[in-house]
């Protein structure tokens, strides 16, 4: 009894020490404005911002395994959201929408070999947008636009607090260089991502995962995917995971049979593909914590939050 007094006394004054840390106002400085400066960013490029959902039939099934997080409500199971990517996709349906974004909170519950990644939370914020009738191309030189744009705000804003944290400011970057996963993987090996992003000093582009069933498949080269992933320099890792989306009923269903998506989950957002409703789209999302973790050059992403969620860790907050 009293050993539980104890731990209990002890895991308290761990938190409270966890919440003094000494860096955590400014980091939370330097998040706060990359929120703000892409919200700029966006309102600038037309996009129109959707409120995030929490709770859905149907999330993103993801193409790792995690623990299920779902809850029964109103005669439905409703899983708590991994990402919007369906609900993107499904907005744009609207004739007078061109492109969206969101600040979504996702839950995904990592299992515990992710916690010392130093890039995993199981909950975390990522900024989502999608648009009508663009392409890969387009996606990526917008993405390329909004880091130059964030950081030299962050540069022109909070320029002592940048210095303090990462020692310089913020480099603006020229066009990303673009690698493709099987060539990467031909020279470097399993762990090619990770070497690539240790050997490099901008962020760059990898192109072609095998992934979810929701993007896109070349026809001319069939088991080849028009996906691509922002990856941070410096060994800090993929930032961002977007793709031109398949849209097409058929090639859908062909895509969840590869991938061992369950289509009963799925059936109604598959009467949606198989009327004709789904748009062409292409998008992306970004983590927030990542991009903050990335700017301020901290090993851990548990240290860009203020509670604690690492992987497979408890918190009593
Ligand atoms: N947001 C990502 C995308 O747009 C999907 C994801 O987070 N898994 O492709």
């Amino acid at each position: 009894m009293q050993s539980e007094v104890l731990e209990g006394v002890s895991a308290v004054d761990r938190m409270l020490d966890r919440l003094s840390r000494p860096l955590l106002p400014g980091v939370l400085r330097i998040q706060q404005g990359i929120v703000r400066a892409t919200h700029e960013f966006m309102f600038k490029k037309g996009l129109t911002q959707v409120m995030p959902l929490m709770l859905s039939p149907i999330t993103d099934p993801l193409n790792h395994g995690v623990v299920d997080a779902s809850i029964a409500y109103a005669d439905t199971r409703w899983s708590l959201t991994k990402s919007m990517i369906f609900h993107k996709q499904l907005a744009l349906m609207h004739p007078e929408l061109e492109s969206i974004y969101i600040m979504s909170p996702n839950v995904r519950l990592e299992f515990a070999d992710r916690a010392e990644t130093g890039r995993h939370l199981f909950e975390f914020t990522q900024i989502d947008f999608e648009f009508k009738n663009k392409d890969r191309f387009f996606v990526m030189e917008f993405m390329e636009d909004l880091v130059n744009f964030v950081f030299a705000r962050l540069n022109a804003e909070l320029p002592e607090l940048l210095l303090e944290l990462r020692g310089e400011l913020l480099p603006l970057y020229e066009k990303w260089p673009v690698y493709r996963t099987e060539k990467l993987e031909a020279a470097l090996g399993p762990d090619y991502e990770m070497l690539q992003s240790k050997l490099s000093d901008t962020p760059f582009w990898l192109l072609n995962h095998k992934r979810e069933f929701y993007d896109k498949e070349d026809q001319l080269k069939p088991g080849t995917y028009f996906n691509y992933d922002l990856v941070w320099p410096l060994g800090f890792g993929e930032g961002l995971s977007g793709a031109e989306r398949e849209n097409e009923y058929k090639q859908i269903l062909k895509r969840m049979t590869e991938t061992g998506t369950n289509k009963e989950i799925f059936k109604d957002y598959l009467e949606v593909a198989k009327q004709g409703k789904l748009p062409r789209t292409a998008g992306a999302g970004f983590g927030v914590e990542r991009m903050t973790r990335f700017i301020c050059k901290i090993n851990d992403i548990d240290d860009v939050t203020v509670f604690p969620r690492k992987p497979g860790h408890a918190s009593i907050f």
